[in-house]
Formats: C-alpha cells, sequence, structure tokens
C-alpha cells in the first residue's frame, strides 16, 4: 500500500488493538512495538507516513472529533455514548463483539416505577428506558456494574456481556438485550475530505480483510 498523505490511527490497548492488528496487516501495516509491554503512547509503524496513538478505549472517538488522530476504532458502545458528534463511522471491523444488556440478579424484573439502574452507559441506559415509556434512576459507575445490585445499590444493570461468565459468577442473569456490539473505524470529518484517498485506501484494505476473515 502506498499511501500519499501521513496518517495518525488511534487504538485502545486490550482486545481492540489485539484484534485490529490482523486487519491492520492485511493492509500492510505493522507496529514497530507492543502497547502490552512498551510504555509509548505513540507508535511507529513500518509504514514512514502511518502512526498509532494508544489511548483509553472511551477516548478514541474524543480524539478523533478533534483531529488528533485521522482514524479511530471504537466499540459501537463507547460510540452511543459519545454521540458521534464531528466523526464519521464508515466500518464495522466486526471485531470485540458482544451484547450491551439488562441484567439483574435471579427473579428481578424490568417492571416498576423508579428502578435503580448501575451503569457506565448512561445515554444507552436512558434511552432504553425512556423508549420503554419507564422512569428509571441512573447511577452512574466506572465498572464493576456487577457489584451494584449484589449491595443494594441499584435493582438493575446495563453492562456489556460476551460469555456470560462474568454475571453467573457474581449470581445475575442477562434479562433484556439492548444492542449488538461491535468496533467500528471512525473518521474525523476534516480528515475524511483532506485525506480522501489515504483514508478510502485503508478502508478498502480493512474490508478486504474483513471478509476474508468472516
Ligand atoms: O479497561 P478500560 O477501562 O481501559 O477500558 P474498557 O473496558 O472500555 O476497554 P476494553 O479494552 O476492556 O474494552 C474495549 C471494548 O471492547 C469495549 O468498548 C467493547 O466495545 C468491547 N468488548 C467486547 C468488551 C467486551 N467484549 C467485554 N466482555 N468490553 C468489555 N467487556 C467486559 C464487560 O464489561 C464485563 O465486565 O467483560 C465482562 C463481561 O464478559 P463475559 O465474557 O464475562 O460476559
Ligand atoms: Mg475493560
Amino acid at each position: 500500500m502506498n499511501f500519499d498523505t501521513p496518517i495518525t490511527i488511534a487504538l485502545s490497548k486490550g482486545r481492540i488493538f489485539e484484534q485490529t492488528l490482523p486487519l491492520l496487516a492485511h493492509a500492510g501495516i505493522e507496529p514497530t512495538d507492543d502497547p502490552e509491554t512498551s510504555r509509548k503512547l505513540i507508535m511507529d509503524t513500518n509504514h514512514p507516513q502511518v502512526k498509532l496513538v494508544i489511548i483509553r478505549a472511551t477516548d478514541v472517538p474524543t480524539y478523533v472529533q478533534w483531529g488528533a488522530a485521522d482514524l479511530g476504532v471504537a466499540g459501537k458502545d463507547v460510540l452511543l455514548e459519545h454521540g458521534g458528534e464531528g466523526l464519521y463511522e464508515p466500518l464495522d471491523l466486526q471485531i470485540a463483539r458482544c451484547r450491551l444488556m439488562v441484567a439483574g440478579a435471579a427473579g428481578a424484573t424490568l417492571e416498576g416505577n423508579r428502578l435503580r439502574i448501575a451503569t457506565k452507559y448512561v445515554e444507552s441506559a436512558r434511552r432504553f428506558f425512556a423508549a420503554r415509556g419507564q422512569q428509571v434512576e441512573i447511577i452512574k459507575l466506572y465498572g464493576s456494574m456487577e457489584l451494584a445490585p449484589l449491595v443494594g445499590l441499584s435493582d438493575l444493570i446495563v453492562d456489556l456481556v460476551e460469555s456470560g461468565n462474568t454475571l453467573k459468577a457474581n449470581g445475575l442473569v442477562p434479562l433484556e438485550h439492548i444492542a449488538d456490539i461491535s468496533s467500528r473505524m471512525v473518521v474525523n470529518k476534516a480528515s475524511w475530505k483532506m485525506k480522501h484517498g489515504t483514508v478510502m485506501q485503508l478502508l478498502d484494505a480493512l474490508q478486504e480483510a474483513i471478509g476474508k476473515a468472516a
């Protein structure tokens, strides 16, 4: 691949980095460091024009929105909370898949008024219950949502579920499906215009890699 413009791609450590790597490799892009062992926040690649910035998953849309990165890989859960302002979302990478769900203790239901919902996904939770015509109280947490119903902090939680093992280990059950989640390539709106050729080249190569993985 022959990029004619420098581009920066925002990624988060962990599953998104690991699962994006093979797709980038298909586009001929290979990082020169491993983010799990390196402390570098800006990583070079084999491609002189392509740099990676390694940031928190929830910060990816913000970096891309403000043009600090031209592109980024973000979970749909994160994008739903961010709102997608200043971004295009042209490609579903079909990686880091899971489901956003309502969960609670065995026997809990979604019925009732003024239910307390503990979640990191405040916007998605609010929208889901509003669409059901239900008034709920949302309690914002930053992690370990599964604990909330166990200690009486909330009636229910809204969280990501993959295997279901985390819920099970804490005596909780999935109650209602809100959305299927996967990671998306997002693109800064100005980069989309100004670097269109390079961005399209990259998106095409990624699209091809996704087709092969499926
Ligand atoms: O960890 P950090 O606070 O830095 O950020 P993060 O948790 O947002 O990042 P990371 O790397 O954990 O997740 C990045 C993205 O991966 C998320 O935004 C999702 O789009 C996607 N993803 C896919 C998941 C999961 N699967 C997942 N299972 N993110 C989190 N989980 C957690 C979930 O929150 C729950 O605690 O895993 C647990 C459930 O897993 P099971 O298999 O026990 O059901
Ligand atoms: Mg995490």
